[in-house]
């Protein structure tokens, strides 16, 4: 029998201080759903008249955490070597079917069982949708063992799901929350988006650490093939929007969010960002740019809930003298 020689995480030894880092931060977020009075928002619900939007962003995310759940977080936990970076991802992963589940409580609370059935069947349907779901996991699944290129490649596209593609999404909870419209529906998605800006710069840096053991060709390689990938999806995510905003009056702001979230995932990333700066909604905003504090700009009980947990994100959390990253 051929044996192999199994190695213990030893947490002991701080071969590397950003996984502590990640995993405490990450721990302290813990969350549930059912600790967010959704039910509240039923009467708003009741009168809303963009309840297709509504549906269908929520099924979009759900996909999104779906496979972030059952391939992203596993399959570069799997082929990660570094022992303190394997359990954080492990975390992360259990985090993630936290957020795909959280959707199912906001539909079960909003929408009857029909409504549900033909959300999740427009999941299966959506050209856009099936096609970002396929190109991401493509990359996952394409992980070889010992080969750092194909493992930065599919941290690369973890970012990209995670700081970049679900934003289309989050943009209307968000702007809806931030008006006091089916604002604790937007707090579970502010308690997801929490945990998204830690997974983004977490991946970001355990990428830019592979990234920098490269050589330069490979790296220069690399470059070429991020920026395609992220073109390719950002050409398929103006056309996910046009549709599922249709009617809104939104669909040129929540583009704006697209490509500010598309150059946050770069600077995730170590890399150079690549469209120019522009306005973003305030409302969206505020929602992002203080996330230890969001919760007093939503309901009570998330006040009341983040504060008895949570210290507050702040841009210093996650200033590291060697990243480039920033919110
Ligand atoms: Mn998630
Ligand atoms: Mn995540």
């Amino acid at each position: 029998m051929h044996h192999l020689t199994y190695e213990a995480v030893n947490w002991n030894k701080t071969t590397n201080p950003l996984a502590k880092v990640f995993w405490d931060q990450q721990w302290k977020q813990m969350w549930f759903p059912e600790e967010i009075a959704v039910s509240k928002d039923m009467k708003q619900w009741k009168d809303f008249s963009h309840k297709e939007t509504y549906k269908k962003v929520f099924g979009g995310l759900t996909l999104l955490d779906t496979i972030q759940t059952n391939i992203g977080m596993n399959e570069i936990a799997k082929y990660n070597p570094d022992l303190q970076e394997k359990a954080v991802l492990t975390v992360f992963g259990a985090f993630e079917a936290i957020h795909a589940k959280s959707y199912s409580y906001i539909f079960t609370t909003l929408c009857n069982n029909d409504e549900i059935d033909e959300v999740f069947k427009w999941v299966k349907e959506n050209q856009q949708l099936q096609y970002k779901a396929n190109k991401i996991s493509e990359i996952y699944s394409s992980i070889k063992e010992n080969d750092e290129v194909s493992l930065y490649k599919a941290m690369f596209a973890s970012v990209m799901l995670e700081s970049f593609l679900f934003y289309s999404g989050f943009f209307y909870p968000l702007y809806l929350g931030g008006q006091g419209i089916l604002r604790n529906s937007a707090e579970v998605i502010s308690l997801i988006l929490r945990d998204e800006s830690i997974h983004g710069v977490a991946v970001g840096a355990f990428a830019q650490n592979i990234f920098h053991r490269l050589k330069k060709e490979e790296q220069d390689a690399l470059k070429v093939w991020g920026n395609e990938f992220l073109l390719d999806l950002y050409d398929n995510e103006l056309q996910y929007t046009e549709d599922i905003y249709e009617g809104t009056g939104l669909i040129e702001e929540v583009k704006a969010y697209i490509r500010y979230n598309a150059n946050k995932a770069l600077m995730n990333l170590g890399l150079e960002t690549m469209f120019p700066e522009e306005e973003i909604n305030p409302i969206v905003m505020n929602g992002i740019r203080n996330e230890g504090s969001t919760y007093d700009f939503f309901s009570q009980k998330g006040s009341t809930y983040a504060l008895a947990k949570v210290e507050p994100i702040t841009d210093e959390t996650f200033q590291f003298d060697f990243l480039s990253s920033k919110f």
